[in-house]
């Protein structure tokens, strides 16, 4: 007989258990210094508009746009008419505006070499190497692939491209030849932007090796720079393959900037879907400058002396977003760091924060929950007092990391901003305005000034009360503009579910005082006796106890209860993971959240299966969990991981 399931109501998305009650107000000396206030926010529900036209005021433009929008779902149009190249905004008018010799990028290698560029610097290298791009054939709306270790000329490379109007298409280094090759084909990349490798836990990361791989299957490619980061081994290819440095000792100083449209394609992204095919996310000039530039300002509350440092790899978008393109749009100082966090030891993003004074600081919950699992005496050696503002990115945090990293990181005095956004969004969307909004731990609080959200149900009604759809009601300048070349793939994926409303693929729940909590993708619900649950809620149930460091929780199939749980659990370091630990944790599950949630199972691993970029993948571990053969693994960063677990899971 087959289970017998019972199905949720139609109008109400998603249950919602975790009850998180703390607050955390701004401290006054914080708000007083803030960019943000709440009038912002006034301002952007006035108006978005308006208010978005008024950012887009604040960047270099050559021609004024003679339309803030035009908006014809899915297509919106922003700043219609207006002509810009996006890095006057990041580079000249510093120079010209007293920023000229003010640190634009600080670098540290992983071996620990450093190089430090002044924003003059920095200027000179992009118009340079703008100069030999064009030298090697490539125009405006040519596609250039870049596959680089986190070096300063990573950040060159993106700014040249966008010099010139050409589209960049930056693939993670960490990404497989094949990988590159798939990625590059789509796109039908001209030129591609490699090194002779990169560090990596102190094993070097042979990236012209790999590329030499990929590019033996792409047609389009017809140039290869190579930036020397080494004396690694490599092959060159004699008319194809160029040293960067060579190229670049020739170029000429300054390029003119190409005058682009503001809907003008800047870049592609490539994002995995959870089907095979990777899709190139397309992002446009004015818009996406605009919306990066103005989070940047207000989110991290950038003043004139602060050192940013976005933890973030430039393959993806938050290294697009809050690296090359936010941070310089308005002046700041950054650091930028090639090489892991726990090399050589546990401390090493702490031993950077303390050398360079860094004062905001932004990573991920995965890295937070590392470095909670390596313990507090790592940073508790350094001097942490330069940190005012903390925030995070990429995944739900769960409240207890949250606090771990109020206390531990930021002293109790750091604001913490956890900012919701997207490839597909270009920029934050839903984030707490540090100084002015009151912090809940594990909730991104509101939307920022002229977004609008909601939560809507399957039928596009708004859930008053608990959990259902994250929604985006209104167009916003850094949406995606398109799939390369698949617009179809775009219509279905994000504009099928609803009229004239974004779908982010994302659960989520709307408190009393109007605060979004993201409860993590939609294919992670599951469906326990008719009540649908986000596995993120009992995985951060299982977090706040005090012997687990990290958690996935996934649906198996239930005779009874149509779908069942099973966590996959790593203990903290030291805990005897025995039967004990397995009866205590279900109970204190069933404590925090309700016995509906209990796990069936638990599993303890060392690691979980996590994408490059540090999501967990849920997905393999149903799989497993079902005893299915294992899906796409491609994007996966240690399939190793994965057989162990497997292992594990059978051996139960
Ligand atoms: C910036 C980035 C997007 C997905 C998104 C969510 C998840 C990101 C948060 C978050 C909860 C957050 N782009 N996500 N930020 N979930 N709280 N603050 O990560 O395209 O790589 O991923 O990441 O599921 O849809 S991304």
């Amino acid at each position: 007989m087959p289970p017998k399931k019972k199905s949720a109501p139609s109008t109400k998305a998603i249950d919602t258990l975790l009850d998180e009650s703390r607050k955390f107000k701004p401290a006054a000396s914080f708000t007083r210094q803030a960019n943000a206030s709440n009038a912002l926010y006034k301002e952007g529900a006035a108006n978005p508009v308006k208010f978005w036209e008024k950012m887009a005021k604040e960047l270099v433009w050559k021609k004024n746009w003679t339309k803030g929008l035009i908006w014809n779902p899915p297509d919106a149009k922003w700043f219609v008419g207006g002509k810009l190249n996006i890095t006057e905004s990041c580079l000249d008018r510093h120079i010209k505006e007293g920023k000229r010799n003010k640190a634009a990028l600080i670098w540290e290698g992983e071996p620990g070499d450093q190089r430090t560029f002044t924003y003059f610097d920095l200027y000179r290298q992009v118009n340079k190497f703008a100069n030999v791009l064009k030298s090697l054939g490539v125009e405006k709306g040519d596609r250039v692939a870049i596959y680089l270790p986190m070096i300063p000329e990573l950040m060159i490379s993106m700014l040249a491209c966008a010099r010139i109007g050409a589209i960049h298409s930056v693939v993670f280094g960490g990404f497989s030849p094949d990988s590159l090759r798939d990625r590059i084909n789509d796109a039908e990349a001209k030129l591609l932007i490699t090194a002779d490798g990169g560090w990596r836990r102190g094993q070097i990361v042979p990236l012209k090796h790999d590329a030499d791989v990929a590019i033996a299957d792409c047609p389009s490619i017809e140039h290869v720079v190579v930036v020397k980061r080494g004396d690694f081994l490599l092959r060159f290819k004699e008319g194809r393959d160029h040293w960067y440095h060579r190229l670049m000792q020739e170029a000429d100083a300054y390029c003119e900037p190409t005058v682009m449209d503001s809907e003008d394609p800047l870049f592609i992204l490539y994002t995995s879907g959870t089907t095979g095919k990777p899709k190139g996310i397309m992002h446009t000039c004015g818009g996406y400058l605009t919306g990066v530039y103005a989070t940047t300002k207000y989110v991290f509350d950038l003043k004139e002396d602060d050192v940013f440092w976005c933890t973030a790899d430039c393959g993806w978008i938050t290294g697009h977003s809050y690296i090359t393109y936010g941070p310089m749009a308005n002046g700041a100082t950054q650091v930028m760091y090639e090489g892991s966090p726990n090399w050589p030891d546990e401390d090493r993003f702490w031993q950077i924060v303390e050398d360079y004074g860094v004062s905001v600081f932004y990573t991920a919950p995965t890295a937070i929950r590392s470095f909670m699992q390596w313990g507090r005496e790592w940073p508790d050696k350094h001097d942490l007092s330069s940190l005012r503002l903390l925030g995070t990115v990429g995944e739900p945090i769960n409240p207890e990391a949250w606090i771990w990293y109020h206390e531990v990181i930021g002293q109790k005095k750091c604001p913490i901003v956890d900012t919701w956004w997207q490839t597909e969004t270009g920029h934050i969307m839903i984030t707490p305005l540090p100084g002015a909004t009151t912090t809940k731990p594990g909730s991104a609080t509101r939307p920022f000034p002229g977004i609008e959200a909601a939560i809507l149900d399957e039928n596009g009604k708004p859930v008053k009360k608990g959990g259902g759809y994250l929604a985006i009601t209104k167009p916003w300048p850094g949406m995606l503009r398109g799939i390369w070349g698949d617009r179809q793939r775009m219509i279905d994926t994000y504009w099928s579910k609803w009229d004239k409303t974004y779908f982010p693929g994302d659960g989520a729940k709307i408190d009393k005082d109007k605060y979004f909590w993201i409860l993590g993708r939609v294919d992670d619900v599951i469906n326990i006796s008719g009540h649908r649950l986000s596995t993120m809620e009992v995985e951060s149930a299982l977090v706040e106890h005090a012997q687990v460091t990290e958690a996935a929780v996934v649906g198996v199939s239930h005779d009874i209860k149509g779908e069942g749980l099973v966590a996959f659990v790593t203990a903290a370091r030291g805990t005897a993971t025995d039967d004990k630990l397995v009866a205590r944790l279900r109970d204190f599950v069933a404590r925090k959240i309700g016995a509906i949630a209990k796990p069936e199972k638990i599993i303890f691993t060392g690691d979980l299966p996590k994408t490059r970029s540090g999501k967990i993948m849920r997905r393999l571990l149903r799989d497993i969990a079902a005893g299915k053969i294992i899906g796409d693994t491609t994007t996966l960063a240690d399939p190793d991981i994965l057989n162990k677990i497997k292992a594990r899971y059978e051996e139960d």
